[in-house]
C-alpha cells in the first residue's frame, strides 16, 4: 500500500515512533513499546515506510479503526510476497511463550483434531486423514513482534479448502484455534479464506518438527507471527469473540494487512 523504494540512511523505526506519538490508542502504546514491531508491519506488506506521512497513514490503518473495521478493509486479493528457495532462513528461529525444550510432545497415533461450532461435519480428524489432503507449498516471511523475521517453507492444505470440506458456515465471523500448550488465537473469516492461509503439516520438506508446531500449525503470511498458532488441537467456527494469548497483553487482534 505504501510501495516506495528503500532509501538509504533513513531509520524507519524512528519515523514510525514519531508518527505513533500523535496517535492515542492501546495499539499506539504497544507500538511505542516496541518500535521494531512497527518496522515489522512494513515488512509484512513488502514495502517500506520512508517518511512521516506514509508512517502516519500506516499507523492510522492499524489503529484508528477497530479490529472489525480492519477486517472489513482486508483485501482478499492482496498476496504476501513469496521468495525463492535460496532465501529460506536455516536454521529457522523458534519462538513460544516458553523455552524450546518445553514444546508439547504429541503422539501422532493418538492425535485427533477437534472441529467445533458452526460446521456441518464435526467429525474429529486423525493425522493420517489430514496428511492425505491436497497440499501446496509456500515460501514466505514470518514476522515476530519481538523483533525478528525469517523466511520459511511450509506445506499443507489451503485452509479455505479445509473449511469447505468440514461444511463450515462461511458467514461466521471468527475462526478460533486452541492449542495443546493452551495457547489460543482467533482470526477473521476473510483472512481464514485468504488463498495463502494454510493448515500446515510439513516444514522445509519434513514433517512439521515438534518445536515448530507438530502436528499442525496455521500459517498466515498476511499476519504477524503470534497470529500463526502451533500445536492446534481444536478449530472452532463461530460468532463469539475468543481473543487470544498475546491479544490479552494488548497486542492488536487483527495484526495483519
Ligand atoms: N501454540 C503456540 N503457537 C504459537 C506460539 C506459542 O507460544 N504457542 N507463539 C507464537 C509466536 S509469538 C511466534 S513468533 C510463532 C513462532 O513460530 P516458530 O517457532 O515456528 O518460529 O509461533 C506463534 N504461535
Ligand atoms: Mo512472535
Amino acid at each position: 500500500m505504501f510501495a516506495k523504494f528503500r532509501t538509504p540512511h533513513i531509520d524507519t523505526s524512528v519515523i514510525l515512533k514519531e508518527a505513533a506519538r500523535r496517535l492515542d490508542s492501546p495499539t499506539r502504546r504497544v507500538f511505542m513499546r516496541n518500535a521494531i514491531g512497527l518496522g515489522s508491519l512494513t515488512l509484512l506488506s513488502g514495502c517500506d515506510v520512508v517518511d512521516g506521512f506514509s508512517a502516519e497513514r500506516m499507523l492510522q490503518s492499524m489503529s484508528d479503526f477497530n479490529d472489525r473495521v480492519q477486517a472489513l478493509l482486508f483485501d482478499p486479493n492482496k498476496l504476501a510476497p513469496e521468495y525463492p528457495e535460496s532465501a529460506v532462513t536455516r536454521p529457522f528461529p523458534f519462538n513460544a511463550f516458553y523455552p524450546e525444550d518445553k514444546a508439547p510432545v504429541i503422539d501422532p497415533g493418538d492425535f485427533h483434531l477437534d472441529i467445533t461450532g458452526l460446521t456441518e461435519n464435526q467429525k474429529p480428524w486423525t493425522l493420517e486423514e489430514l496428511h492425505a489432503l491436497p497440499r501446496f507449498t509456500q515460501i514466505t516471511r514470518h514476522i515476530c513482534i519481538e523483533g525478528w523475521s525469517a523466511i520459511g517453507k511450509w506445506t499443507g492444505v489451503r485452509f479455505s479448502d479445509f473449511l469447505a470440506r468440514i461444511g463450515a458456515d462461511l458467514s461466521a465471523i471468527y475462526v478460533t484455534f486452541r492449542c495443546d500448550d493452551n495457547y489460543i488465537t482467533s482470526i477473521d473469516m476473510p483472512t481464514a479464506l485468504h488463498p495463502q492461509t494454510q493448515l500446515t503439516f510439513w516444514f522445509d520438506g519434513e514433517v512439521l518438527p515438534r518445536k515448530y508446531g507438530f502436528p499442525m500449525k496455521l500459517r498466515i503470511p498476511t499476519k504477524l507471527g503470534f497470529k500463526n498458532p502451533k500445536h492446534i488441537g481444536e478449530i472452532e467456527i463461530g460468532n463469539d469473540f475468543n481473543g487470544g494469548y498475546w491479544e490479552t497483553y494488548g497486542y492488536n487482534w487483527f495484526s495483519g494487512l
